[in-house]
């Protein structure tokens, strides 16, 4: 069925339905739900990397401060003629400082849902480290076709890079199905390069995810405005607040959106009920102690075989292999 549908149907009209079957799925049930994914199309994506920029939000200035304390000795570990691929890499500004430290890097593979932030990147990853070959993929990489391309580029070495801890972002079951993913297009002795946030205190977790600013506020009701406007909804997002909390048992912080009174939804033609203090649950974001994500990694296929903290213990990167 879904091969003869992908013949007829143009890719965007494909993306749609997914979007739509997902969001009508999510919200049918009685806990609802939002794939996180989905927080990320244009205007969600520049609003987290606004987030990135915001004072409560150490993640992404604690992993580029551990990179680049740590960058000789990381690209060392990696070696030579390492082919870096990057799922969900978006404008690749992580992996560059690296590809231009590595010794004789065979290449870069970038997977991402974004094709314009994609080869924008793409564009500027060649003109400043020139002669640096770039195999951009666009799609989602949790599907297994935009690793296909790989089997065609020879290298002797292969390390899959996922910075930024979207790890935390899929739960447990699903963060080891996706470590199994990457160990599948790896071979023996080819590398993980991957960051996560580690378990803190509760304050300084919520704060980084209830921000002062409000950007993570807006970010989280974006999905609304964004389901609006792609699939002909009629959200009121002033009828949503943002809630984010620390969950001690699970280790993870949850997003949600929280109804402010009871009202009705149309979605695509179908009617979702909201309760007051009901919510849309938008986002997973776990968080590990190093001994926690050397389980996971041995779950997923890999040895762990280093890591580097900056020193307040906030995040860790880890290097692991197949
Ligand atoms: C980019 C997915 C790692 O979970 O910390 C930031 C996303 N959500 N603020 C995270 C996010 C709310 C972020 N990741």
């Amino acid at each position: 069925m879904k091969a003869a549908l992908s013949s007829i149907v143009p890719e965007q009209q494909q993306q749609d339905s997914e979007f739509l079957k997902d969001v009508l799925e999510g919200l049918g049930g009685k806990i609802k739900t939002l794939p996180c994914k989905y927080l990320y199309d244009e205007l969600g994506s520049r609003l987290f990397e606004d987030i990135c920029e915001v004072e409560d939000y150490y993640l992404t200035r604690t992993e580029a401060d551990i990179f680049s304390k740590n960058l000789k000795d990381i690209a060392f570990t990696i070696g030579p003629e390492a082919l870096m691929i990057e799922p969900g890499a978006g404008n690749c500004e992580k992996v560059e400082a690296l590809l231009a430290v590595l010794e004789s890097p065979k290449g870069y593979y970038p997977i991402d849902i974004s094709s314009e932030i994609l080869f924008q990147a793409e564009r500027r990853i060649k003109r400043n480290l020139p002669g640096m070959q770039v195999w951009s993929q666009v799609g989602d990489f949790t599907q297994p076709d935009v690793w296909d391309k790989l089997a065609r580029i020879s290298s002797r070495k292969r390390v899959v890079f996922f910075p930024g801890s979207t790890i935390g972002n899929f739960e447990l079951d699903k963060a080891e199905q996706l470590l199994e993913l990457f160990a599948a297009n790896l071979g023996v002795g080819d590398g993980l390069l991957i960051g996560t946030d580690l378990v803190k205190d509760s304050v300084r977790l919520e704060r980084a995810y209830h921000d002062s600013e409000h950007v993570t506020e807006k970010f989280n009701k974006n999905i609304l405005n964004r389901i609006n406007a792609e699939l002909g909804a009629d959200f009121d997002h002033t009828l949503f607040a943002h809630r984010s909390f620390y969950h001690q048992l699970r280790q993870r912080v949850e997003m949600h959106l929280v109804c402010l009174k009871n009202h009705s939804v149309s979605v695509a033609g179908s009617q979702v009920d909201f309760l007051e203090g009901e919510t849309i649950h938008t986002e997973n974001s776990h968080k590990y102690s190093i001994n926690g994500f050397s389980k996971l990694l041995s779950k997923g296929g890999f040895a762990p075989i280093c890591h580097w903290k900056d020193s307040a213990k906030s995040y860790a990167i880890h290097y692991a292999q197949v």
